[in-house]
C-alpha cells in the first residue's frame, strides 16, 4: 500500500512507523490512522520483525492528536473518513493493534506528544524521549476527550492523581517531568534519540521473541477490561462532538482564541 501520511520502513528486524504530517505537528486524520493500522498489521504479520518504533517526522512533534482542521460536528471527516458511526477515526483499532501486536513497540518521542498523540505514546510498551519533548492532554481545552485508554490506562502508568491533573489542567510537561512521573523510560539529548532507540531495539532483538510475546500478553491481561471502557468512551465522544459545547472548543482552536466554556456549566 503506498502511503501518503506516514513513512514505513523495515530494516534488520525493526519496523519504523513515522507519522509524516509535520505541517500540522503530525496531527492525524482518518487516512493517517488507516495507514498506521495497515503498517502495524504488516509488522505483526512479518516474521522478520521483532520490534516496532513509532515516531513523528520533523523536529517539533511526535504527534498532536486528531487533526482539528478535519473535524466538524460529526467528528473527523478528512480524506478516507467515511465511517458511518463513531468519531470518523478508526482509533480504537489502532489502539488495539499497538497493544495487541506480539512484539514490543517503542515510542521515540521527538517533540510534542499532545492529546491523542500523547495517548499513542502512553499505549506503546516503552517511551524514549528527546530532552525537547513536551507531554500533555488538551481535550477539555478543545472540546474533546479520550476516556478509555487515555484516562484509565494512563492512571495505571502514572497514578490517579497525576492522570487527573494531566486531563483537568491541560498543561504541558517537560521530558524530565515526564521521567519523574514514570511516563517515559528514558530521556536523551535530542540529537541522540534515534541512536538510543536503535540500541534499545538491538537489545530487544537479542531476546527470545516467544518470551517477549507472552510477557506482553501477560502485562496486557491486567488492563484488558479497559477495551470496554474505550468503546463507551468513543461512543460518548461521538455524541459530545455534536454538542455546542464541543464545538466551542473546536472553533476556539481554529480561531486561535481562548474558549468560553463557562456558559455550559449545568446542575447535572
Ligand atoms: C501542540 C501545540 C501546543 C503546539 O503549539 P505551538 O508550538 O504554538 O504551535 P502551533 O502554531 O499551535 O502549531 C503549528 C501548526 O500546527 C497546527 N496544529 C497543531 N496541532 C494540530 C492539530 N491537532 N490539528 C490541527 N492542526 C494542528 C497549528 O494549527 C498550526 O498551524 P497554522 O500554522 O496553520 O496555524 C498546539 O498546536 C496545540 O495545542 N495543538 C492542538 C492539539 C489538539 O487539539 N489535539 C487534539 C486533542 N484531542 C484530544 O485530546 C482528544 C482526545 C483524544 O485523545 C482523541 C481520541 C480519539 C480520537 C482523537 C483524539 C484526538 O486527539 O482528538
Amino acid at each position: 500500500m503506498p502511503y501518503t501520511d506516514i513513512l514505513y520502513e523495515k530494516c534488520d528486524g525493526i519496523a519504523k512507523v513515522t507519522i509524516n504530517r509535520p505541517e500540522v505537528l503530525n496531527a492525524f486524520r482518518s487516512l493517517t490512522v488507516r495507514e498506521m493500522i495497515d503498517a502495524f498489521r504488516d509488522a505483526w504479520d512479518d516474521p522478520t520483525i521483532g520490534v516496532v518504533v513509532l515516531t513523528g517526522a520533523g523536529d517539533r512533534a511526535f504527534c498532536t492528536g486528531g487533526d482539528q482542521k478535519d473535524r466538524d460536528t460529526e467528528g473527523y471527516t478528512g480524506t478516507g473518513g467515511d465511517l458511518e458511526e463513531g468519531i470518523g477515526l478508526e482509533i480504537e483499532t489502532l489502539h488495539a493493534l499497538i497493544r495487541g501486536i506480539p512484539k514490543p513497540v517503542i515510542a521515540a518521542v521527538n517533540g510534542y506528544a499532545i492529546g491523542g498523540g500523547h495517548v499513542l505514546h502512553v499505549l506503546c510498551d516503552l517511551s524514549i524521549a528527546s530532552d525537547r519533548a513536551k507531554f500533555g492532554q488538551v481535550g477539555p481545552k478543545v472540546g474533546s476527550f479520550d476516556a478509555g485508554y487515555g484516562t484509565a490506562y494512563l492512571a495505571r502508568v502514572i497514578g490517579e492523581k497525576k492522570a487527573r491533573e494531566l486531563w483537568f489542567l491541560c498543561e504541558q510537561y517537560t521530558a524530565e517531568e515526564a521521567l519523574a512521573m514514570g511516563l517515559v523510560n528514558k530521556v536523551v539529548p535530542h540529537e541522540q534519540l534515534m541512536d538510543e532507540v536503535e540500541r534499545w531495539c538491538q537489545k530487544i532483538l537479542d531476546k527470545s521473541p516467544t518470551a517477549l510475546k507472552f510477557l506482553k500478553y501477560s502485562f496486557n491481561a491486567d488492563s484488558a477490561h479497559i477495551e470496554g471502557i474505550t468503546r463507551l468512551s468513543m461512543a460518548s465522544l461521538a455524541m459530545y462532538y455534536r454538542s455546542e459545547e464541543a464545538l466551542e472548543g473546536l472553533q476556539a482552536f481554529k480561531e486561535k482564541r481562548k474558549p468560553d466554556f463557562r456558559k455550559f456549566r449545568r446542575r447535572d
